[in-house]
């Protein structure tokens, strides 16, 4: 495009601690659910662990000096818990608080923006062992006190925080469906874990805005536009009530304290509604984001129900637990009250069947913004591929930079509109473990080498779709 974006726009890129750092051990770090879950119950593909991942625990100063030749302007990373309280609400452990302290003296030193998750779904093992993790509310105590010591220790260098990463997901798949830790398959305690989750998103809001209050904080959540999929008015109902069940549910509780009411009282039906106390709602209603962290890889498209029209009963079959999990359960579900979902004719996917959607970005940014009035930063969109090193050491991923592109401009047409978006951190800044794919669903502008002869050296390799953003960056968003 010929329009320029922001002269101070957050030109950013994204990782998490479990996927990059590796080390699971070092300077007596604690174990988290996702080593247990990774390493003992071998619960992802392959077998796959973070035990080494990139290694960036130990050349984290590597990747920053790749970030500054990038011209990168920001970078959202997380810290695990369990390096700075092992056991989750006991002792303080300064060797692994001094970690996240160095990298961000590092990022400030090289140009880059710290951009801090608080949660990036590695929650301390203890805290399951001890308490029964997000089902319990003594973790809201345990969050709290950790988010002190971080906030006391790095909020005068860092203005960007987001509470959790993907509330959504992490409570669908840790609690629903059994794919990711604690491993449990049960609606209900889902629903009571996710409540608590929001409990503890407004008690560390609150916190942070007595203790820094000069920085920004907000959630990061997995958002995705649902279509009709037809003028139906069924359809169309469908629509809205599969955007109040996937979006609202979430979105309406961080920026106005309350839960929509169809889909409180579809649970209620069910029996399987959180319990929310009169002191749980004003809690939810004193706590005010200061953003809408943003995480857009894709939406859906649904149909009328199952249970109104039986010839949509039938059965999705292998799904993709990050797809709209539709009618994977026996017995009546939620979505089988309110929506089908289906395939999009419309929309191109990914080479890992994710739906190509940057229209759905645009509408999102939109939408977002008029509901919430607040400002919107994404901190998550990339796309997730198979990539080829040369033999010259070059990746070609071309289908990169057109995704990443395409989402840009749509992005710029938000801006256009209107809607402040602060900046745009791209998944991911180098290749990472993916939770459930492993290492070979590559997402990041810097190629990481597993197979190279000294299968430890993790040699970094700039892709393509790096000196292309380099390129966008330094001429303010031309693409
Ligand atoms: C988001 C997570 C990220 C990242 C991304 C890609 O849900 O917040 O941590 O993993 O999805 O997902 P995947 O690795 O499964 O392709």
């Amino acid at each position: 495009s010929s329009t320029k974006f922001p002269k101070d726009f957050l030109w950013g890129a994204a990782s998490a601690a479990y996927q990059i750092e590796g080390a699971p051990t070092a300077d007596g770090k604690g174990p988290s659910i996702w080593d247990t879950f990774a390493k003992i119950l071998g619960k992802t593909k392959n077998g796959t662990n973070g035990d080494i991942a990139v290694d960036h625990y130990h050349r984290y100063h590597e990747d920053v000096e790749l970030m500054q030749k990038m011209g990168l302007k920001a970078y959202r990373f997380s810290i695990a818990w369990s390096r700075i309280i092992p056991d989750g609400d006991g002792a303080i452990n300064q060797a692994g608080l001094q970690f996240y302290v160095d990298l961000v003296a590092d990022l400030k030193a090289h140009g880059v923006e710290p951009v801090v998750t608080l949660y990036h779904w590695d929650l301390p093992q203890a805290l399951q062992d001890k308490y029964g993790g997000w089902e319990s509310r003594q973790v809201i105590a345990a969050f709290a006190k950790y988010c002190r010591v971080v906030f006391e220790r790095l909020g005068a260098d860092v203005k960007y925080w987001v509470t959790f990463n993907e509330q959504n997901v992490f409570t669908a798949l840790g609690y629903r469906w059994a794919s990711h830790p604690p491993n449990v398959k049960d609606i209900k305690r889902m629903y009571a874990a996710n409540h608590i989750v929001n409990l503890a998103n407004a008690t560390a809001i609150n916190l942070f805005h007595k203790l820094v209050p000069n920085g920004l904080i907000g959630p990061s959540f997995g958002y995705g536009e649902v279509y009709p999929a037809t003028s139906d008015p069924n359809d169309v109902l469908a629509a809205v009530n599969a955007n109040q069940f996937n979006n609202d549910w979430w979105m309406d509780v961080y920026c106005r304290g309350t839960y929509p009411v169809k889909i409180m009282k579809t649970l209620q039906t069910l029996g399987i509604a959180p319990e929310v106390t009169s002191a749980d709602d004003q809690l939810l209603k004193s706590a005010h984001p200061d953003f809408i962290g943003l995480n857009y890889y894709h939406g859906g498209t649904v149909e009328a129900p199952t249970m109104t029209t039986p010839a949509h009963t039938k059965q999705l079959t292998n799904i993709d637990p990050y797809l709209m999990a539709g009618d994977a359960e026996n017995g009546i579900t939620p979505e089988k009250l309110l929506f089908h979902s289906v395939e999009n004719p419309h929309l191109e996917k990914t080479s890992f069947g994710w739906e190509i959607d940057p229209i759905g970005f645009q509408v999102a940014f939109r939408q977002i913004y008029e509901k919430y009035q607040l400002p919107i930063f994404v901190t998550e969109n990339g796309l997730g591929a198979f990539d080829q090193l040369t033999e010259k050491h070059q990746v070609h991923d071309d289908y990169r930079i057109k995704y990443l592109q395409q989402h840009l401009l749509a992005l710029k047409g938000a801006l256009d509109d209107g809607v402040p978006v602060i900046g745009y951190c791209a998944w991911s800044f180098t290749d990472l473990l993916s939770w459930l794919n492993g290492y070979d669903k590559r997402y990041g502008f810097v190629y990481v080498d597993r197979n190279d002869t000294d299968a430890k050296s993790l040699t970094r390799y700039p892709k393509d779709s790096y000196y292309w953003y380099q390129k966008v960056i330094a001429s303010d968003g031309k693409t």
